[in-house]
């Protein structure tokens, strides 16, 4: 059970951040609204939340789920791939230190949160632009110290592994075309999501819920079918930004 997440409201230079998604620019407002409704939700499902505000150096800082990896006893703190977002983990590393020990991948090893995929004991890691092989190889040494094991998956289209490919429990995964047909992910139930609706690749499972994108209709009925207790959620100005429901948490 998760017992806490860390959140990081966007700030007004939100629409400068990163982004190919080609949805348009994002409108801060709602981005807020979106944002707080993103939080009661979490609360719903039984978690605390530590609310951290926007630092107005880094437009991506809503994007948590980038800076760490965080397990029952430890801390991974990244090193960001994306220049620009470089110093975001910071604040998270305050934040975690008081609740697990830390470590750390260092340069000229990359890696981002959202490229790591945890399935029960296991990690995967997507090697992607922003994250490396020298990163994963550390990650992945700091990980067996802890009894962990993991391999590496090659993400060639979209942004980190997890914009395509989440574990929703119960040997579920939910993915897209491109994750569904690989070897390594044989051995789970798959849920593929519809061509057009890549998007709802990106659920998250805290606790009890399962937490889906609005907007997604194919594919929530083919999840309403496994009988999860579902929560949908509109994130569309965070989407525009190349962001889903897992990169806006860091959940332990
Ligand atoms: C970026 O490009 O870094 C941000 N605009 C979006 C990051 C989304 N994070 C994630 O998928 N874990």
């Amino acid at each position: 059970m998760f017992k806490y997440a860390i959140v990081r409201k966007p700030g007004k230079n939100f629409s400068e951040g990163l982004t190919k998604a080609n949805l348009g620019k994002p409108d801060f407002k709602k981005a807020l609204e979106q944002h707080d409704n993103y939080c009661e939700v979490l609360e719903k499902c039984g978690v605390k939340l530590k609310v951290l505000e926007a630092d107005p150096r880094f437009p991506d800082c809503p994007f948590v789920e980038d800076t760490a990896i965080v397990t029952e006893e430890f801390a991974i703190i990244t090193n960001l791939g994306a220049k620009s977002r470089r110093g975001e983990e910071e604040k998270i590393r305050e934040t975690l230190r008081e609740f697990r020990t830390i470590e750390l991948i260092k340069s000229p090893g990359i890696v981002e949160g959202g490229d790591i995929l945890r399935i029960n004991n296991h990690f995967y890691i997507g090697l992607s632009k922003r994250t490396n092989e020298e990163g994963a190889e550390q990650l992945s040494k700091i990980l067996a110290k802890y009894g962990f094991t993991s391999s590496s998956v090659l993400v060639k289209n979209v942004l980190h592994l997890k914009t395509s490919v989440t574990f929703i429990g119960n040997n579920n995964i939910v993915a897209t075309d491109e994750f569904a047909n690989r070897d390594e992910f044989k051995k789970f139930n798959i849920i593929e999501v519809d061509k057009k609706e890549s998007d709802f690749a990106n659920c998250l499972l805290v606790n009890d819920f399962l937490l889906i994108p609005e907007g997604f209709s194919k594919s929530k009925e083919k999840i309403q079918a496994l009988g999860y207790k579902i929560l949908e959620i509109e994130i569309s100005e965070f989407q525009k930004m190349g962001g889903g429901l897992t990169c806006l948490s860091i959940l332990f």
